[in-house]
């Protein structure tokens, strides 16, 4: 559809029953509406929704919608194999074996809600609100509504992707954007028009550098990848930076195949190129910049011939492509996960600003444009926590509190290594009970999964609501809850733009909607706040209406500095309006995302001035936050902890290196494992080995092998082929086996093909963020008949032979700590002091010296 207003043209309007919301047809009932999860997904697309009996019988594209114009992908095309599968939880069920034999009995939702309000308030009693661990997972439909409930309801700060060491997705990119932008940024495909593609202040961008991201299956952060598509067809020129060749790469005028966990040295070449040869934009430089001199300077040496060598390219395409990307009026920079997860974490993300930013590309029609949650609905991660009771508040573990990681608290959530830590040493203070919504927590994102298992054990109280029965259930879950998916709940969303509705149509059993369940116990636990909603619908509405209660839903994107809303958006959609108003029918576009050149008009400062919403209003090539934040202020490179150049000695052991996590088309994580369609064509995990390599290592295609490095190991199925190249295998994450054993020690085998039985907990880049997982070692080999399997090295010796367990960075500290309090010592948790009971003398336990009194 290069020509959209042709494309417009060619819609029969009337036979999509334009203006209406839901209709009759051929015996169903036709709703327009959004699907956003479960099942999981980053985006939110048009459906029409095709239900008979309240059930969801088929699903298409609503090519109306101009979010996606009809397209969908595979994930939504199924949603009915999905919502009406019969392995979901039907029922709210509590444990009536052990923990992994997979015994349950049918309660009541009344005895289930008894049962957590009166743990949770037990707990408050004996070990207040901060023993409670609250754990979610992606962006799914969930990132509002659960942290609010966690400190509103639960009284707990404690809030996090748990296992998932160094916040390893997403929020590196978010703080470091936040800190030298002021806004969060995204690729200009003019999502931001209703209008769209013909938008008349829009253009498409020149070149799209497709960076560590394959927009297409993965669809990330609120972020169509058709829409990239149709740019390239309008005329975009692509580079590609990836170790994989992808849809990008085989169209791009550079793919540059970078070697995995180096990003930040290309990114810093590629500034030393454009500042050297004097290619980026003075006016936006002098204009709107600050720290320029800084930043050149640090990257005065970091020539292309001295990153060629550390990513593995050629000194010439470092160069040319930096040339390209800085001739393009305007450039793009659509980066993706592999920012976050390699140790440069927030140096790159940092670099990839300064590239926007002296190039002239923030804010201007097909370049980097800055967003706001559309109308500015947006209930932070710290929405409820002025519900928190301040001394259990105190007691978050964050970086800094926990892991005594200096600056270390730019992020909202808890430290996941800090929630790991005081799960398995009981430091600085135990927890009690764990709440998870929206995460299947051993199978996907745990770092040193085996690990995370045994510790997770310890745990007296754990709740897991999902709409299906997980591994992580059945090896933890004292009771589970079943959630109702996307077709059977009323929500909204507003990541980015435009706001959409979700409206339930369909049920199932007794699944309840996370908003549903959440009001439910919140009015039982805190009647206070949640006593001012009757159901779901006032929930959403309160999101939506922003400020028309006591306590507002709008808080900054990050505990210092973050997108801060101007504050003068004054209508906001209702979710009826949302649903049903003919100027709506699911959606509503907001004037502020739709605006270029926010800073020169003044829409980023609360004062209304002209400028970007940071401490010097400019664009801070070298941010102040960075600096409070105890962070480098300007780019570098770290390598990866293992690594041909950082452990060369390693590599006559494990001679290739491992990348894992490329998204597929069929799955969302550990998601639609269950789906026939999807196991069709997707049937096993895949392995990606170069011919060369495969030829090396005995390797055929098709036939499982073992991936092995340091740590641990897990197996998957070989695909030869040359998209990778003979030093990097590609491995997939997320795997479980639905239709395989449950009880434990197989677990529906999710430790068998799980890549992060290699990956490693307490290993993070700068600040305690980004972790290394797309960057390891590893060796590879075909399995044989008989080889031990992972859940069995797992269940007989705890981990693997050759594991070894990575140390916190206060493992002193915890030792002393628990001598002290075997020797009838008392602890001071917010001091970190301990005291002598007798005598009432403090000594400090980091220091181990006395402390003086008062
Ligand atoms: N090795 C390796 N590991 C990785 C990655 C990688 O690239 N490599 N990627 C990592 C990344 S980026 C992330 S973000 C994490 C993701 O990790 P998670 O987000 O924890 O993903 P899942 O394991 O799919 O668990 C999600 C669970 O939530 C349920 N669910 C889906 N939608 C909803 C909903 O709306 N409400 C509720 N209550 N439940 C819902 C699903 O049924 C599923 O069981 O994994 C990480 N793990
Ligand atoms: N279908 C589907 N969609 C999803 C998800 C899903 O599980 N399934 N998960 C969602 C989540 S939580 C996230 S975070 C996003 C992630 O989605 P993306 O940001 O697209 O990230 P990935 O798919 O992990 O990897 C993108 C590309 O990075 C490449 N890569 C690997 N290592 C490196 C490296 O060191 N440097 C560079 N430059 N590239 C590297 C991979 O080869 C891959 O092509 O997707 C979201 N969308
Ligand atoms: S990206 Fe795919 S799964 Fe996600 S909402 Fe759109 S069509 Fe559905
Ligand atoms: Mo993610």
């Amino acid at each position: 559809m290069a020509d959209y207003q042709e494309f417009l043209d060619s819609i029969d309007r009337e036979a999509y029953h334009a203006g209406e919301w839901q209709w009759e047809e051929d015996g169903y009932t036709v709703t327009r509406t959004y699907h956003y999860s479960p099942p999981g997904c980053h985006t939110s697309c048009g459906v029409l929704l095709y239900t008979k009996d309240g059930k969801v019988e088929r699903v298409e594209g609503d090519p109306l919608d101009p979010c996606t114009n009809g397209k969908l992908c595979i994930k939504c095309l199924t949603l009915a194999e999905s919502v009406n599968n019969p392995d979901r939880l039907k029922y709210p069920m509590r444990r009536a074996g052990k923990r992994g034999e997979n015994k349950w009995e049918r309660i009541s939702w009344d005895e289930a809600y008894d049962e957590i309000e009166s743990r949770v308030k037990d707990i408050w009693e004996t070990d207040g609100g901060n023993a409670i661990i609250c754990v979610h997972g992606t962006g799914r439909n969930i990132n509002w509504q659960m942290p609010f409930f966690g400190q509103a309801a639960l009284k707990t700060p404690n809030i996090s992707t748990f296992g998932f060491t160094g916040f390893s997705c997403y929020m590196p990119r978010v703080c470091g954007c936040i800190a030298p932008f002021g806004d969060f940024t995204v690729v200009d495909a003019s999502q931001a028009h209703e209008d769209r593609y013909g938008n008349e202040e829009w253009m498409p961008p020149e070149v799209v550098v497709v960076w560590g991201n394959e927009p297409l299956a993965s669809n990330a952060d609120g972020y169509v990848g058709h829409w990239l598509v149709q740019c390239v067809q309008m005329g975009t020129k692509i580079i590609s930076i990836d170790p994989r060749l992808t849809w990008w790469g085989v169209r791009a005028e550079y793919w540059l195949q970078v070697r995995p966990g180096t990003d930040a040295a290309l990114a810093c070449a590629w500034l030393n190129v454009i500042i050297a040869e004097d290619l980026y934009d003075h006016e936006c430089v002098d204009l709107w910049c600050a720290g320029f001199e800084e930043l050149a300077e640090a990257v005065a040496d970091m020539t292309p011939e001295w990153a060629a060598e550390i990513c593995d390219l050629d000194a010439e395409a470092i160069r040319g492509s930096a040339r390209l990307y800085a001739s393009a009026k305007p450039g793009a920079i659509q980066w993706g996960l592999a920012f976050d997860q390699q140790l440069s974490a927030m140096a790159l993300c940092l670099a990839g600003c300064d590239l926007m930013a002296v190039c002239g590309n923030v804010d201007v029609p097909g370049g980097n444009i800055l967003v706001h949650n559309a109308f500015e609905c947006n209930a932070g991660y710290a929405s409820g926590e002025d519900f928190t009771p301040p001394e259990w508040r105190a007691k978050k573990l964050n970086n800094n509190f926990a892991l005594s990681i200096e600056g270390g608290d730019f992020v909202a959530h808890a430290s996941s290594d800090g929630l790991l830590q005081a799960i398995e040493d009981g430091f600085p203070y135990p927890i009690k009970m764990m709440w998870i919504q929206s995460s299947n927590t051993l199978s996907c994102p745990s770092q040193d999964a085996p690990r995370v298992m045994h510790a997770m054990q310890k745990i007296p109280f754990i709740v897991n609501a999902d709409p299906y029965m997980t591994p992580t259930s059945v090896a933890l879950a004292d009771l589970v809850l079943p959630v109702a998916m996307s077709a059977e709940r009323n929500s909204a969303r507003t990541w980015w733009t435009p706001a959409r509705a979700m409206v339930k149509v369909a049920s199932y059993y007794e699944a309840e909607s996370d908003e549903q369940i959440i009001v439910e116990l919140g009015r039982r636990l805190n009647p206070e706040v949640f006593g001012r909603w009757e159901n779901d619908i006032d929930f959403v509405n309160w999101y939506l209406h922003d400020g028309t209660g006591s306590f507002s839903a709008t808080t900054e994107a990050t505990s210092q500095g973050g997108a801060k809303n101007s504050g003068k958006t004054l209508f906001k959609p209702s979710w009826e309006e949302l649903v049903r108003d003919p100027r709506m029918l699911g959606h509503a576009y907001d004037a502020f995302n739709a605006t270029y050149r926010k800073a020169a008009k003044g829409m980023f400062r609360e004062d209304g001035s002209v400028g970007y919403g940071t401490p010097s209003g400019r664009l801070e090539l070298a941010p102040a936050l960075f600096k409070y934040w105890g962070l480098s202020t300007t780019p570098f490179h770290t390598e990866p902890p293992e690594s041909p150049i950082s452990t060369p000695e390693l590599m006559e052991k494990y001679p290739l290196v491992l990348t894992c996590g490329g998204r597929s088309f069929e799955f969302f994580h550990s998601e639609h494992r269950q789906l026939p369609t999807m196991r069709e064509l997707h049937p096993q995990p895949q392995v990606l080995v170069n011919p060369q390599t495969a030829e090396r290592y005995g390797i055929e295609d098709g036939r499982w092998v073992w991936v092995e490095n340091d740590h641990g190991r897990f197996k998957q199925v070989a695909k030869v082929t040359p998209v990778v190249n003979e030093h990097t295998v590609h491995a997939e994450h997320g795997w479980w086996f639905p239709e395989s054993e449950p009880t434990a020690p197989y677990l529906f085998g999710t430790f068998e093909s799980n890549p992060n039985n290699c990956t490693k907990a307490f290993v993070a880049g700068q600040g305690g963020v980004g972790s290394p997982i797309k960057a390891m070692v590893c060796k590879i080999y075909p399995v044989q008949e008989g080889d031990i399997l992972p859940h069995e090295q797992i269940a007989d010796g705890g981990n693997f032979p050759w594991y070894e367990k990575e140390p916190s960075p206060r493992q002193d500290e915890i030792e002393r700590f628990h001598e002290a309090l075997a020797a009838g010592m008392e602890y001071d948790v917010l001091k970190n002091q301990l005291i002598d009971p007798g005598t009432g003398k403090r000594t400090d336990l980091k220091t181990g010296k006395e402390v003086a009194a008062g």
